[in-house]
């Protein structure tokens, strides 16, 4: 599925263009132009110290557990502190992303938490909060550092090392399988930092051990029902497949029952592995279906709003602030159902 891969400007974009030259915060007052600089708020905008914000959260879905624990961590956290939370989902689109963007500017929040549906969608929005003097956090997702900057157009991104989540999850299947694997890789939604990242730590792993063969790669939109779906037709064209590896449990879960459907035995003629650590991943390797799930944590709620405080009392921020991951195995994955999503 392809979905805003281009810049090209969009109507939410020039929509959003008109909403920021109607605010009086557009260019801080200083003249700024819009998307380009900050007037004199700071590049990143400043933080005013508060003793409670108004914080925006731009949700990009919430099609999966993994997102809706991402939604009750940030609300929860929300509530601790006091903070006012502007919530919006943009359901799986990146247009409808960009105008919750804009609309939380229109709302004048103090600062915006963003998790980008894909790498490029979201830089025009980014780049319309900077100049309406908002700082952005982004979460979860990164966006492409050749169009918007940590420390410069945004203030950090907080996130898992996802080139290492995969590097970790060919290194589980090169000693499970001997370094013998005819392999089907289920994609993340095209565009997506952790789609782009998760595949090159993978790829670029698997050809370290050359009877590792990638038979096919195909996005299936981190999500369950694509990923069985993709599944099922590569089962077809593929019958002598032996690996899969899903850039997310949903999929996994889903190519498990495509799998299934077809009379093929998760677990033993075909191993999957995937990242997350979700709880239905972790039944399926405690049941034997899957064999590894590297974690990706979605409690973001704790790290975003000490970030947020740490930036309004002037601390200057690292570029990324990285979450560190588990890995999920036979060995341990029963004592961690409890905390699972
Ligand atoms: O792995 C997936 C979700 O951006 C890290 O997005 C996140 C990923 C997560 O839809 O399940």
């Amino acid at each position: 599925m392809k979905r805003n891969k281009s810049l090209r400007p969009s109507i939410s974009m020039l929509i959003g263009i008109l909403v920021c030259f109607m605010l009086a915060a557009c260019g801080g007052g200083g003249g700024g132009t819009v998307g380009t600089t900050a007037g004199g708020c700071g590049s990143p905008p400043k933080l005013a110290k508060k003793d409670h914000y108004k914080v925006g959260f731009s949700q990009n879905a919430s099609n999966n557990p993994w997102r809706l624990a991402e939604t009750a961590s940030i609300k929860s956290e929300a509530q601790k502190h006091g903070d006012t939370l502007v919530y919006a989902d943009a359901a799986n689109s990146g247009d409808k992303q960009v105008s919750d963007v804009q609309s939380m500017i229109a709302q004048k929040v103090d600062v915006i938490l963003l998790a980008p549906i894909t790498e490029k969608a979201l830089v025009p929005a980014v780049l319309q909060a900077k100049a309406a003097c908002i700082p952005v956090i982004l979460i979860d997702r990164d966006v492409d550092h050749a169009l918007a900057q940590p420390n410069r157009d945004y203030v950090t991104f907080i996130g898992s090392d996802f080139v290492q989540q995969g590097k970790r999850v060919a290194d589980w299947l090169i000693q499970a399988t001997h370094g013998q694997a005819k392999i089907i890789e289920l994609e993340g939604t095209t565009g997506a930092s952790p789609a782009i990242n998760r595949k090159k730590g993978f790829d670029d792993e698997i050809k370290t051990a050359p009877g590792m063969v990638l038979l096919a790669s195909q996005d299936g939109d981190f999500n369950r029902d694509t990923g069985r779906k993709v599944m099922a037709t590569l089962l077809q064209a593929h019958p002598d497949v032996t690996a899969v590896y899903a850039h997310n449990d949903e999929m996994a879960i889903g190519a498990i029952a495509a799998l299934k459907a077809a009379g093929r035995h998760p677990g033993k003629d075909v191993l999957v592995v995937s990242i997350d650590g979700e709880r239905d991943a972790l039944n399926a390797i405690i049941n034997g279906e899957e064999g590894t799930s590297v974690q990706s944590s979605p409690f973001f709620g704790p790290i975003s709003f000490q970030t947020i405080d740490e930036y309004a009392s002037g601390q200057k921020l690292p570029d990324w602030i990285v979450v560190h991951d588990l890995q999920f195995t036979k060995a341990n994955a029963v004592q961690n159902l409890a905390n699972s999503f």
